[in-house]
């Protein structure tokens, strides 16, 4: 049975645009306002990303920095607050314009939409991000595009869970195997795959020593035409940068593709019947 790809779903934050720099600055100008003596820089938030979700990633800071740190009476409401003005400046940075998409990002959404290749979001991260970053890099009407747009004010567990991507699925009415799923991440691989879907990934400064045991295509971004990506693990076929076509080929072909799992490491996708 050949499988036609029917829809495509974009992870946020990595992959869409390249966030987590800004994410990593503004998460410093919170801790700054609360006085706190904490500083993530570059080498430690690429460790700290280990963790999905802001929340989660900064209470597990929290709670290793032993007597160090004067724990509140309400840690939780505590973290939240935190959070809530850390969004404020991470929000502030993308009204500013110091985001934009990632390099071949548009051209994909416009040649899904073309060819009538549906189109979803799935992020562990917040509605309000991925508006903000949204609305300042596509036309006002970019919601329309998207037939579902999961985010972690819907899905409460965050990747490596695939909770995210199933109700992406199931929302649309999708098999995992008629999608193909865009991620910059060891925890948004791995979410990806536990899900059934074949997943691509582009990498950044803060993921591409991540293991991305399972992908089946492993780029340093989509690339355009007259910008070649670099191809890190699979084929592209004859063009160098990521295109509908390329996807489709991956669908029908991808499980030759897979990277082969970590040494010793069992698959992570179950190899489904061709
Ligand atoms: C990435 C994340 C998020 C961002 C920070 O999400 O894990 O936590 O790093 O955003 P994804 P928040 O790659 O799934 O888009 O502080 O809003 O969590
Ligand atoms: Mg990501």
């Amino acid at each position: 049975m050949t499988k036609k790809l029917e829809a495509l779903i974009f992870d946020v934050d990595g992959t869409l645009a390249d966030t987590e720099e800004v994410h990593r600055q503004a998460f410093n100008l919170a801790f700054q306002n609360f006085g706190l003596p904490w500083y993530w820089s570059p080498a430690l938030y690429e460790k700290l990303l280990e963790t999905s979700g802001g929340c989660e990633r900064m209470m597990k800071f929290a709670l290793a920095q032993g007597e160090s740190f004067k724990r509140p009476p309400d840690m939780e409401e505590y973290i939240v607050r935190l959070h809530k003005l850390k969004t404020t400046y991470y929000g502030q940075m993308l009204v500013e314009g110091r985001v934009k998409l990632r390099a071949g990002v548009r051209r994909l959404i416009d040649e899904a939409r073309q060819q009538g290749i549906r189109l979803a979001i799935a992020t562990s991260s917040a509605y309000a991000n991925v508006k903000i970053l949204l609305d300042s890099n596509l036309p006002k009407e970019w919601p329309s595009w998207f037939e579902v747009l999961a985010t972690c004010d819907i899905i409460e567990s965050k990747k490596p869970s695939p909770a995210v991507y199933q109700f992406v699925l199931q929302e649309m009415g999708l098999r995992a195997d008629q999608c193909v799923a865009f991620e910059d991440s060891y925890n948004g691989n791995r979410a990806a795959l536990a899900a059934g879907i074949k997943s691509v990934i582009t990498t950044h400064t803060f993921t591409e020593n991540d293991d991305f045991s399972g992908a089946a295509l492993v780029l340093d971004g989509f690339g355009e035409p007259d910008r070649p990506c670099k191809v890190n693990h699979g084929e592209l076929g004859k063009r160098q940068w990521l295109a509908l076509a390329t996807l489709q080929k991956l669908l029908r072909n991808s499980l030759r593709d897979e990277i082969a799992p970590a040494a010793g490491g069992p698959p992570i996708l179950q190899q489904s019947p061709a």
